[in-house]
């Protein structure tokens, strides 16, 4: 199967087909000049082959490249730029059960949800289209006489795209089809755990873009490589944008680098997500919710629901009925159509769901249940885990903690201002949810004073956003908004002009100069 896959994107390997190429664009892939990375597959540890990560002076040329691009993409209309961002949307369609086969593959997603992921990068497709022809700029009444300001929005220049493993095609497709309408190159750094998703995307823009001769060729570059290359990306003062999604000491590190330089990011970084349960909810749908949320993905979206807050008065209905959903999950083989719970990424992901279940017990938490490993034969390769429910009181370190694993911190509260405050009480701020029927609760989670975060959801769970809406979140987040709303904002350079049509040169601010 894993051959199939490979051989159906037509991923480029080299002559004895089991080494993939560290850098490609249009009409190159080239071995990486740096160490090589071997490849397997987190459903059972089998071999997906090797990819040579590339070496600095590879990454130099990369920027380069992508330079020379911006100079040609950026004279090319914005309308037409869309028509290669709608060509790539019907490649997308028509590759979505290939492209959602390698996700599951490369990054144990089961498939449903990896199918969901590709049409996250249609639907940012259909959207970037439309925003083609609506890249607007306001025009503002000037001060003075005969005299006329307005805004224009034009290309940034090269962006640089560093993803993470768990969303291997979404994350980078809401920054690629963006700036792509936009007219800005990408140099495009995906995580060392999901290279092949990124050599099948690039392989889909190349065949794309055969048909559209007029277009530079390293309008999309891959570079496979460790944080390193993200460094080298950062510090680049020929890349004005870095949009990294990752963890916050990740992030930390590409946003320090990139200021240091005056550089512009955009940072999509821990999430820690919580739902408050309130007494007035409809207990059958935040059920639903929260499994969704919680286990979904195996607990490793930015988005996954981390901490439930529950009122006191309905939690010792809710937490036996959510335990016993959690001990009938199928959790195996992502490409099994009954699969709710694939794998974990890799061996380290188990150790720090082991490490966290530890520390929350020594801290007063109880685990009500899951947190083993799933000891089934023909599971042995991979990393599998029942998902745990840890039943803690709000004040415990470890819930300040974003752990990319299915644990879920249950606490109760008694009054929603509380409630609130343990919601918005973590130095991240991403994702958040209420379930209730009372108006002045959903409204006051809502308001100035309620959630902090920038997704705040009323009667759903904290993920699965649609791409319409601006994505990302304030504090440790980051503060950046990826794919939706007015995010394109983001990507472009906005120039203000005041334009004099008249035979004076009044001064501003009534200044009379000589
Ligand atoms: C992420 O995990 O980095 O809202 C992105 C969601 C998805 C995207 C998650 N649309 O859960």
């Amino acid at each position: 199967m894993k051959n199939r896959i490979i051989e159906q994107l037509g991923i480029a390997l080299d002559s004895d087909n089991s080494r993939f190429p560290g850098l490609a664009r249009r009409g190159l892939a080239e071995v990486g000049q740096g160490a090589a990375l071997s490849l397997h597959s987190p459903i059972d540890g089998g071999r997906l082959g090797t990819v040579n990560q590339v070496s600095t002076g590879q990454v130099s040329s990369v920027i380069e490249a992508a330079n020379n691009a911006f100079r040609e993409l950026r004279n090319i209309p914005a309308p037409r730029r869309g028509e290669l961002v709608r060509q790539l949307g019907n490649a997308f369609r028509q590759k979505k059960q290939q492209l959602g086969e390698l996700i599951s593959l490369e990054c144990g997603k089961i498939l449903q949800e990896s199918l969901g992921e590709v049409q996250e990068v249609i639907d940012i497709c259909d959207f970037a289209v439309g925003l083609s022809r609506q890249l607007h700029g306001l025009t503002i009444a000037s001060e003075r006489p005969e005299h006329r300001m307005m805004e224009q929005w034009h290309p940034l220049g090269p962006v640089a795209v560093i993803s993470a493993f768990n969303f291997p095609m979404a994350v980078w497709s809401w920054n690629t089809m963006i700036s792509i309408v936009c007219g800005n190159p990408l140099v495009w750094k995906p995580s060392e755990k999901a290279p092949l998703c990124a050599l099948a995307c690039q392989k889909i823009i190349s065949d794309t873009l055969a048909e559209f001769e007029e277009f530079p060729e390293a309008i999309s570059q891959v570079v496979i490589g460790d944080g390193e290359v993200g460094q080298q990306l950062a510090a680049s003062p020929d890349i004005p944008l870095v949009s990294a999604t990752g963890s916050v000491p990740m992030g930390r590190k590409v946003a320090t680098t990139v200021a240091a330089r005056l550089g512009r990011s955009l940072l999509e970084l821990g999430g820690n997500n919580a739902m408050i349960v309130a007494s007035s909810a409809d207990i059958e749908l935040a059920l639903r919710a929260i499994v969704f949320s919680a286990v979904g993905t195996c607990g490793q979206r930015c988005t996954s629901l981390r901490r439930l807050i529950v009122h006191e008065s309905i939690i010792d209905n809710l937490l036996p009925r959510l335990a016993d959903s959690y001990r009938s999950l199928p959790i195996g083989n992502p490409f099994d159509s009954i699969t709710l719970v694939g794998p974990l990424i890799d061996q380290q992901a188990y150790r720090q769901m082991q490490q966290s279940i530890g520390l929350a017990r020594e801290q007063g938490g109880t685990l009500v249940c899951g947190g083993n490993r799933v000891e089934k034969a023909e599971l042995s390769g991979g990393w599998y885990v029942e998902p745990a429910i840890v039943s803690i009181d709000h004040n415990a370190p470890i819930v300040q903690q974003e752990t990319f694993a299915p644990i879920l911190y249950v606490m109760r509260y008694r009054e929603i201002e509380q409630a609130i405050a343990i919601q918005n009480g973590v130095p991240q701020g991403l994702s958040s949810a209420i379930f209730t029927t009372n108006l002045r609760e959903s409204e006051l989670f809502l308001s100035s004073v309620g959630s902090d975060c920038g997704l705040a959801n009323v009667n759903i769970g904290t993920s699965g956003a649609e791409i319409g809406g601006a994505f990302g979140g304030e504090k440790a987040t980051g503060g950046g908004r990826e794919s939706g709303s007015d995010a394109w904002k983001n990507y472009m350079r906005r120039a203000t002009n005041t334009i004099n049509y008249g035979h004076q040169i009044p001064l501003a601010q009534g200044i009379n100069f000589g």
